[in-house]
């Protein structure tokens, strides 16, 4: 090829792959995004909108890009809808679904009865006009939207921690008969809307879930019209219960659908390449949880980017929850969540670096020999194509290492994609983890944790064996 040609055929190619970049970026060469991949598996994947979300430009071009359902975050509840007695605004709602159904997205309404952003009116009604307040408010709101919406959190966050039921207005105006009341009026209004339960806190096994479990339970033992129960998961990086894909089975097991609801995983700021990683983690767990339970219906994340998120303003010092950063680029938990879906993973602008640092001069560090000694634990989180793995490098010798680098086979068909808090070569088969700049150091009995992402073609597998500068380690 004469070399102008190829010069042309790679500008070409250039400007293609840059096409791909940037807010809203597609998540491979294949065009994939999140809603693409969720929904060959018969899931949808959502985000939560406002209304003034809907003038940022950058943000609804992600939104429209990779989600195909949304949830308005605040312009269906009771203080939007029914400021004040018999009078209803639906304008916010009417604008989020409006934009919904210009970009081919479904909308989970959200919600009909809820103790927060309740108006002062309802709360100081006498007990005895409670139940006709709320069955006009469902029957008017739900009729509004009849057909428009996909799903209705009929009620929402109805249990204290303990498992009892709060005691909000409606509650000591009906009893816990409300929760019945409640759905068979949103069915009447709209029988082919999904009506759900949602609450925080229940998407391991507790007193809450098992609350939800006995109601959900009963309301189906009394044929009281109830199709699923949302597990809003707000989560603390690190703290996904290891028994989701339980929790959601045992909840499927009555004949309801599960959806995870308000996704988001919260990091003490500042982020840092380790929290990102492991939120990455996080994020592919709950995605996999899902995936894994028939009758879990699709995954929502609490906002578009860390910049929509309401973390920040509820928990101090608390941020980068969601799968974008502030300037709507794909962070770890983007690729984490196309790689679970059977995506394959674009490199987020914004994960780790893996290029290798500068080689460690051998002679800083001892080899083999009296002084050397360490251990290595290995910790592997895997989806169906693909795992994070944190390796925790001790130093049990006696002599202090000024940089290391730790060679160990990586078992077949696994094919490093990035790395953490150190450099890796080559990307599969016998390979040499390095130090970086700032954690070459390793005192004796110090220890240090670096990380990996890869693919794999079924086994996941840690490494079993490890060699520190030439030192055999012991595993664990
Ligand atoms: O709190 C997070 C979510 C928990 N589950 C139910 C969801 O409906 C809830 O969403 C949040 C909204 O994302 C926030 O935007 O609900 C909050 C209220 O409980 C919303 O915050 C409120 C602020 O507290 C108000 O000061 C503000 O006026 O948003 C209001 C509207 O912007």
């Amino acid at each position: 090829m004469p070399s102008r040609v190829l010069l042309a055929a790679v500008a070409a190619a250039t400007g293609a792959a840059l096409l791909l970049t940037g807010p809203g970026a597609q998540a491979g060469a294949a065009g994939t995004s999140l809603k693409t991949l969720a929904e060959s598996g018969g899931h949808y994947f959502g985000t939560a909108l406002t209304q003034s979300n809907l003038s940022n430009s950058t943000l609804t071009a992600v939104a429209s890009s990779q989600f195909d359902m949304v949830t308005p975050g605040n312009e269906m509840k009771w203080d939007t809808t029914e400021p004040s007695n018999g009078n209803y605004n639906f304008g916010p709602g009417d604008q989020i679904v409006s934009y919904a159904k210009a970009n081919g997205m479904r909308v989970r309404g959200h919600n009909l009865v809820w103790h927060s952003q309740l108006p002062g009116w309802v709360s100081n009604l006498p007990s005895n006009q409670v139940q006709g307040v709320m069955e006009s408010h469902i029957t008017t709101e739900a009729t509004h939207y009849k057909g428009q919406v996909y799903a209705w959190d009929v009620v929402n966050e109805p249990f204290n921690e303990d498992g009892s039921l709060r005691q909000d207005a409606f509650y000591n105006a009906m009893g816990s008969g409300y929760l019945a009341d409640a759905l068979r009026t949103a069915h009447a209004a709209d029988p082919n809307a999904k009506l759900y339960l949602n609450d925080y806190n229940i998407e391991g096994e507790n007193a809450k879930s098992n609350a939800m479990y006995n109601l959900v339970a009963s309301l189906k033992s009394q044929g009281v019209p109830i199709d699923g129960v949302g597990l809003e998961s707000h989560f603390i990086v690190g703290q996904v219960p290891s028994d989701m894909k339980a929790n959601m089975q045992r909840f499927t097991a009555l004949g309801v659908n599960v959806a995870v609801t308000e996704l988001d995983d919260r990091i003490q700021l500042p982020a840092n390449s380790g929290s990102l990683a492991q939120q990455a983690a996080d994020y592919a767990t709950v995605v996999n949880d899902c995936l894994a339970v028939a009758g879990c219906v699709g995954v929502s994340q609490w906002g578009v980017g860390d910049a929509d998120s309401w973390i920040p303003g509820a928990f101090s010092g608390y941020g980068a929850a969601t799968m974008y950063d502030n300037n709507y680029q794909p962070k770890p938990a983007y690729s984490a969540v196309v790689t679970a879906l059977g995506g394959s993973s674009p490199t987020p602008s914004s994960s780790p670096t893996s290029s290798p640092s500068s080689s460690p001069s051998s002679s800083a560090s001892p080899s083999s020999g009296p002084g050397a000694g360490c251990r290595v634990g290995a910790v592997v989180n895997a989806w169906n194509t693909g795992l994070t793995e944190n390796l925790t490098i001790t130093n049990t010798g006696t002599t202090a290492l000024n940089s290391w680098s730790l060679a160990f086979t990586l078992p077949g068909g696994q094919t490093v994609t990035s790395a953490w808090n150190t450099a890796i070569t080559p990307s599969s088969g016998a390979v040499t983890a390095t130090s970086l700049s700032y954690n070459g150091t390793l005192a004796p009995g110090a220890a240090t944790t670096v990380g990996f992402q890869a693919t794999h073609t079924g086994n996941t597998a840690a490494p079993t064996a490890f060699t520190l500068n030439g030192t055999a380690c012991t595993i664990g």
